[in-house]
């Protein structure tokens, strides 16, 4: 009869293709080799080495999906999605710096931007030399971005922008900033506007403290009457829809990304389990303890199906905003399941960061929340199928 492969039950691996195997395979040697001894010292003195940037830009993880013209790899999306479970394998934060400068910096430039700014900016990002951050979350604005502050005035030859983004990933170490804005010359449309490091009035105080995504900086963006030209608008997008669109394509990302965080807890806590004994046996010879490995088992391979079927349908152009929320909701929630979990399983060991799973739980409490924190999915799932808006 068929064997069973415990770690590919349903052969996600016969459903790709050679190209995707190679991004996956060279992602995962990548991530393996380099990242992953780095991050234990990265995570605990919160720091980030710009370095990685580089490496992943020439690795043609940034941007991956843009064609070549402007420095992309003209990826399809299962392979940049099999890259976001390797990076995150390692790390959130590390996937968290891929996600920003692709999905929410590159993909808006490409999409809304004139020729001279693809030009001037997307080789760059692709390489990695130059770092994008995206800021649309406001002290006051988080789920509800339609509530923003951040004004962008007109001025004679441009604009003058006033207002504070916060929790933006990788804002201190950017140097290109897209802040989105309502425009007084728009009408109060929400625009977005392309913001140079070293701008007269513009500072990106770090958040210290954090206890999640150590080992990427996020801060704040306090624009204090910034002036500038016509040129840093971009022109072809008005509206909600700009920064939302982003959103979908980094969302979509994060769902394949998680599960490589939750995969790297499930086996960590199989081997841990198989090779700890207490009251004279392996603790994976516990019901307890299979029960949970088979939980693990069977909500990432779902996962992951579902995922795979999702870059499908975004290659095709038919995956709907909806759908994202719903997977981008259930692999987040699943995967911090299963991280807590797999904490647990790890005994006294599994806080020290030496395991990795503590790290790996406490960043997913951060996934679960940013790009729209679980809860707000559930309420455009709900608008979805009702048709009333409960948000
Ligand atoms: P709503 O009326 O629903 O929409 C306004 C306009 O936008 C359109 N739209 C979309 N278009 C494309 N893609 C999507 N996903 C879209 N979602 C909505 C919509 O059709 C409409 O267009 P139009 O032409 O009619 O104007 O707006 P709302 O204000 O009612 O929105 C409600 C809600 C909850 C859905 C939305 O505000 C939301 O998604 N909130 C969550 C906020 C969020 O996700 N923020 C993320 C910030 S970035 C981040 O967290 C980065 S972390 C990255 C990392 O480090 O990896
Ligand atoms: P709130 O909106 O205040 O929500 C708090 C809680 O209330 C949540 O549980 C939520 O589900 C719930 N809630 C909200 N509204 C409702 C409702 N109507 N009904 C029921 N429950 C509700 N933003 C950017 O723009 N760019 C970035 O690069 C970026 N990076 C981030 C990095 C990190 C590490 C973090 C933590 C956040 C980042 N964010 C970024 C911000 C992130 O998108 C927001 O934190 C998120 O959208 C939630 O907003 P909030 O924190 O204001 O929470």
């Amino acid at each position: 009869g068929p064997e069973f492969d415990w770690a590919d039950p349903f052969d996600l691996e016969g459903e790709l293709r050679e190209e995707e195997r190679a991004v996956r395979d060279a992602t995962r040697a990548y991530a393996q080799d380099r990242l992953m001894p780095r991050v234990r010292d990265a995570y605990r003195t919160e720091s980030f080495d710009r370095a990685v940037m580089t490496e992943m830009g020439a690795l043609g993880l940034l941007g991956a999906t843009l064609p070549g013209t402007y420095g992309g790899a003209g990826l399809g999306y299962v392979a940049y999605g099999l890259a976001a479970r390797e990076i995150e394998r390692v790390d959130s934060g590390y996937r968290s710096a891929m996600s920003v400068q692709s999905s929410l910096v590159m993909r808006p430039i490409f999409a809304f931007g004139d020729e001279a700014q693809r030009q001037r900016w997307l080789p760059k990002l692709a390489s990695g030399e130059t770092i994008g951050c995206f800021g649309l979350t406001e002290p006051d604005a988080g789920s509800d971005p339609a509530a923003m502050r951040t004004w962008a005035e007109r001025i004679p030859g441009g604009y003058r922008l006033t207002g504070t983004k916060t929790w933006i990933t990788n804002s201190p170490i950017a140097d290109l900033l897209l802040v989105w804005a309502k425009s007084e010359a728009h009408g109060g449309a929400v625009r977005g506007f392309l913001l140079e490091r070293g701008l007269k009035g513009l500072s990106t105080p770090a958040i210290e403290g954090k206890l999640a995504l150590r080992a990427s900086p996020t801060g704040e963006i306090a624009m204090n009457g910034v002036e500038v030209g016509e040129d840093a608008l971009l022109p072809n997008v008005s509206g909600l829809k700009g920064p939302f669109a982003c959103l979908t394509r980094a969302r979509y990302g994060i769902a394949w990304g998680v599960m490589g965080a939750a995969e790297f807890c499930w086996h960590a806590a199989r081997e841990y389990a198989l090779d700890r004994k207490q009251f004279g046996r392996p603790l994976a010879q516990t019901q307890l303890v299979q029960k949970k490995l088979a939980d693990m088992q069977t909500e990432i391979t779902l996962g992951l199906h579902l995922a795979l079927r999702a870059g499908r349908l975004m290659d095709q152009g038919r995956l709907a905003p909806e759908a994202v929320s719903l997977i981008k909701r259930n692999n987040c929630g699943k995967a911090l399941t299963i991280a807590r979990e797999a904490r647990d399983i790890h005994g006294g060991n599994g806080i020290a960061d030496d395991y990795h799973v503590m790290r790996v739980a406490q960043n997913l409490e951060a996934v679960n929340t940013y790009e729209g924190a679980h809860d707000v999915h559930a309420l455009i799932l709900g608008r979805a199928q009702t048709g009333l808006p409960a948000f």
